[in-house]
């Protein structure tokens, strides 16, 4: 039986159960940097504590002591401790080289571990884990320039093709893409297991785990989980998932949701809460075992286990909760059998039906456009984007990119666009229809695209081989792929060659293994109407074939560039808006799936004047000898009396509703009601992203109002809101980027006019600088990351010293750049202790400049009790990326200062009231009560283990911990808690 035969045996009759936390249980040890390095690192170059994965190979014999503890505790499947196993993460640490190494001694060390724990009954699995590395291949690193990326595809499939080749070599079972923020790096990372499964010559199940970030259920990069989802199917995973994220209770609406997407099986790992005031997460094994059950009940998984703060005790109460369900009756979520959906995606996800007709705007394609082609060929990208925006605004479902142009590097023209446009949220909303005739433009493309897109076009041309190569890269890199009919012969024009090479492409992709319902044929629409005989009957050949072809390639699409069909019509745009629309209604009645248009030039079918409409009809059915003629004429006195013609109607041929109903939707503003006064106007150009015109709006307003004024009247509005949206999980983090974009192009605006000494007018001059850096003792940077970006944007000089960073080190730096704030950032709890640490010593050495505390583990609570208090200065608790910008530059404006520290002190003084009031109301035990509670230590000896693989006297405590329950021991000594 194959590994995955074996999991799925195990899968169809219950719940399995994967492990908890690793790094939480590292931490348990309290190593120091020489246990890190071992003998072998003692003298390398980097510091190495925090690094766990180098463990694997200083300390082994720790790592299998965590793996033993979470096999004790019931996990079928464990993870081996290569997080940070890849070239790009290890960089920080100096060990790039190493990655190979560092995975596959993970993966030996919990091969041994769950070998040691399998039984007939009870098979034990390794997962081979890769982390989503510190680099963000899908997001720009520099506001300025946001079509700039840290890195690119290439360089991180090679990274992660060299990690999961040593966790294979290592003993893994199967592959764990996991904590996916980004799912252009996870992408890269599926085809570098496809790559690597075609050269060993076998495959294993890969596992796909995605960690959401705000309360809408998206994640970091801004996708929705059914887009990732649909950008990851793909690679055929055994389970798609979610971890880390925010505890069993907020993440349950999502795991719901993908449970609904999800064509294979579903996991779910999520974070034990979230920290409380001291950094501890607080679901304990009870709580988060009762919040997970609901899962179990509902039928939304079929892999259950813990990510951060999670422990042995809470995979032990998982794994019994779920042996408890599993008697009372309850049912793993069943596999959907036979789904062949069509889903692509941008950040959100596009059903592509049969029944319905699916819009692509032709605006940004190059060659069928003059004013876009101008535009490209001038470098003048943002308003190229804008043609693409419109096309959105207009209904467009999917967008066409094409940058085919002799005069233009196709390559790098088309990188420059799709990154620009992925950075634009009303853009990266859709999925693109990525259109070259040179196949490594499209290649090209598809690396810099997190969703799933489809790609125009490949076919049968250059012969067999050559198509089923394109076919094959195509799906490593995730995209779906229209078939032009063509083949070795040529084009196919008459319905038997259209039907005939229809289902030979069809035959060969599908027997390769490229999924039916990703095949999208097109049949070519040619022009008609020519003067020559033999096009006339195109669009009729056309139409029939559309039919014909379903029947014969079961769940595949058809699709048409529908603009062609009106080529000799050029002059009368009238026209041809009413071919383009009766054509489509004649389509979309026989069975057209995707339509590439004119969207904003689309007339309605039904208000056609009808005489119009006939003659479109008898010419495109082949009805009337002389319907071209009688057309010829229309024009003309189209001509003559000027364009009648409804125009600017986005259609709905289909059941999806209206196009214009679902983008109103997702924005978190009403489009259509415009805007009173011009403070208003900035507000909502913030609140859009829009900068289109916020230089003239705040120009104007100048007559009425000083500069600072509107800094810190409308623009400071706009960005709290902006930070408030993002709060609430209303907006996300592209459209925050996009708004900061604004508020920074206004603020430049601005500068002219304001008056020395004015706050931000001078700060801005000089570019106020904020030293950031994630604590001692922490590893996590990408909330800090992100901060850095916005603040950034917004006119701020960030000087980011890393992960890892000593308190001296950061006021060092603080000194010496004159630094207006310092940003700490921790996500493990005992960064909160380092933070107060670095509060005190800036206290001591005489700061006042504001300190501001950010990063998952921190909280207004923990702010208000431990740092407020040391700290003589502000002390700014930040919860989201989005609210930094807002916070900060209210603190440097003299003018609002004072009234964002009353606000802040007023908050802190509540939650320390709070605090209080839990804590008063807290009950004491009897001093009776106490003593009957006392640990009472069973001095037996303890069982000898039959499975213990150390001698105990030649290790210290801490290498011993996992044969003495040490942590049962402890909570217990410590009596329940509360
Ligand atoms: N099938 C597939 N892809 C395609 C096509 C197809 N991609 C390209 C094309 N055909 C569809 N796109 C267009 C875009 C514009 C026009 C026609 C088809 C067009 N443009 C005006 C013209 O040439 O008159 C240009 C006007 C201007 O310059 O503004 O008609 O069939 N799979």
């Amino acid at each position: 039986m194959t590994i995955r035969e074996k999991l799925e045996s195990i899968a169809e009759k219950r719940v399995l159960i994967l492990d908890g936390a690793m790094g939480t249980m590292v931490q348990r040890y309290k190593l120091n940097e020489e246990d890190y390095r071992g003998e072998r690192f003692a003298a390398h170059t980097h510091k190495l504590k925090g690094c766990n994965d180098v463990l694997c190979l200083t300390r082994p014999e720790l790592i299998s002591g965590i793996h033993e503890q979470y096999l004790k505790a019931g996990a079928d499947i464990i993870e081996t401790c290569s997080f940070n196993a890849t070239a790009v993460s290890l960089a920080d640490y100096g060990l790039s080289g190493m990655a190979c190494e560092i995975s596959r001694a993970a993966a030996q060390v919990a091969r041994r571990a769950a070998d040691t724990w399998t039984t007939p009954e009870k098979p034990r699995f390794v997962a081979g884990v890769l982390g989503p590395t510190t680099k963000s291949a899908g997001i720009s690193p520099d506001m300025d320039d946001p079509g700039k990326r840290a890195i690119d595809w290439d360089e991180l499939e090679a990274a992660y093709y060299d990690s999961a080749r040593g966790l294979l070599d290592g003993g893994a079972d199967i592959l764990l893409i996991e904590t996916v923020f980004d799912t252009l790096n996870a992408k890269a990372a599926g085809a570098a297991l496809l790559r690597l499964f075609a050269v060993r010559g076998e495959s294993v199940p890969i596992m796909v785990s995605a960690a959401i970030s705000d309360a809408a259920g998206r994640l970091l990069a801004g996708q929705t989980v059914e887009a990732f989802c649909a950008s990851m199917t793909h690679l055929a995973p055994w389970t798609i998932g979610l971890n880390c994220s925010l505890g069993a209770e907020k993440l349950k609406k999502s795991v719901a949701a993908l449970s609904r997407a999800a064509p294979c099986r579903v996991s779910a790992h999520p974070n034990a809460g979230l920290p409380d005031e001291d950094g501890n997460y607080t679901e304990t094994p009870e709580t988060m075992a009762a919040l997970l059950r609901e899962y179990i009940d509902e039928g939304f998984v079929n892999v259950l286990g813990g990510c951060c703060g999670s422990t042995p005790e809470h995979i032990a109460a998982i794994a019994e909760m779920t042996r408890e369900r599993a008697n009372a009756g309850k049912k793993p979520r069943p596999l959907p059998q036979n789904r062949h959906e069509t889903v692509v995606s941008g950040l959100e996800p596009l059903h592509i039906g049969r029944k319905t007709l699916t819009i692509v705007g032709e605006g940004g394609n190059a060659p069928g456009s003059k004013r876009f082609l101008e535009l490209i060929k001038a470098e003048k990208y943002e308003e190229a984007l804008r043609i693409v925006r419109k096309n959105i605004a207009d209904g467009a479902q999917l967008v066409d990119i094409c940058m085919d142009d002799g005069l233009v590097d196709g390559e790098t023209a088309i990188v420059t666009f799709v990154n620009l446009a992925l950075s634009d949220p009303d853009i990266a909303r859709v999925p693109f229809f990525i259109d070259s005739s040179r196949f490594s433009v499209i290649e090209a493309a598809l690396k810099c695209i997190a969703g799933k897109a489809i790609a125009n076009s490949i076919s049968l041309k250059e012969g067999e081989a050559e198509f089923l190569r394109k076919a094959r890269r195509l799906r490593a890199l995730g995209a779906a792929a229209v078939v032009m009919l063509f083949d070795e012969r040529g084009q196919a024009v008459d319905f038997p060659r259209r039907v005939e090479i229809a289902s030979r492409s069809y035959r060969l992709l599908t027997g390769s293994g490229f999924p039916p319902e990703d095949i999208i044929i097109d049949p070519n629409i040619l022009a008609i109407a020519t003067g020559l005989a033999e096009h006339d009957r195109y669009a009729l050949d056309f139409l029939r074939a559309i039919p014909e072809i379903l029947a014969r390639c079961p769940h595949a699409h058809t699709c048409a560039g529908v603009s062609n069909l009106s080529f000799s019509f050029r002059g009368s745009q009238p026209v041809r808006d009413a071919m383009h629309a009766v054509f489509l209604h004649l389509a979309a009645e026989a069975g057209l799936s995707i339509a590439i248009v004119n969207i904003a030039a689309l007339g309605l079918y039904g208000t056609l004047d009808s005489g119009l409409r006939e003659t479109i009809t008898n010419l495109l059915l082949c009805r009337d000898p002389e319907a071209a003629d009688t057309l010829m004429r229309i024009a003309e006195e189209m001509r003559e009396w000027g364009d009648s013609t409804p125009r600017s109607q986005a259609i709905n041929y289909g059941a999806t509703p209206p196009p214009s109903s679902r983008q109103s939707r997702a924005t978190p503003c009403d489009r259509n009601a415009p805007p009173a006064t011009l403070p208003e106007r900035i507000v909502l150009a913030m609140l859009k992203g829009d900068d289109e015109h916020i230089v003239e709006d705040v120009t104007a307003l100048l007559e009425n109002v000083p500069a600072l004024g509107i800094v810190e009247g409308p623009l400071m509005e706009g960005m709290r809101r902006v930070g408030e949206l993002f709060g609430e999980g209303k907006m996300f983090l592209p459209q925050v980027i996009r708004s900061a974009r604004v508020m920074k192009k206004a603020v430049a605006a601005l500068e002219p006019y304001m008056a020395a000494g004015d706050g931000p007018g001078e700060a801005l001059s000089g570019l106020p600088a904020i030293v950031t850096a994630t604590v001692k003792g922490d590893v996590h940077d990408i909330g800090k990351n992100i901060a850095g970006t916005v603040l950034a944007c917004n006119g701020f000089r960030v000087l980011d010293l890393g992960v890892m960073v000593p308190s001296e080190t950061i006021l060092e730096a603080a000194k010496r750049e004159k630094a207006q704030f310092i940003g700490l950032s921790g996500l493990v709890s005992p960064s909160l202790d380092e933070m107060v640490h670095v509060a005190c010593e800036m206290e001591r050495q005489g700061f006042t400049v504001p300190l501001i505390v950010s990063g998952a583990a921190t909280s207004l609570a923990h702010t208000a009790l431990k740092i407020a208090p040391v700290y003589g200065g502000p002390v700014v608790y930040v919860k989201d990326a989005g609210e930094a910008p807002g916070l900060v530059r209210r603190l440097s404006s003299p003018a609002l200062r004072p009234g964002l520290l009353d606000e802040l002190s007023a908050r802190y003084e509540e939650a320390v009231a709070r605090h209080n009031k839990r804590a008063a109301e807290r009950q004491l035990l009897s001093i009776e009560a106490a003593r009957e509670n006392r640990l009472r230590v069973d001095w037996q000896p303890p069982e000898p283990k039959t499975q213990g693989i150390i001698d105990l006297d030649d290790y210290p405590a801490e290498a011993v911990a996992p044969y003495f329950d040490w942590a049962s021991f402890f909570s217990k000594w410590r009596g329940p808690r509360d």
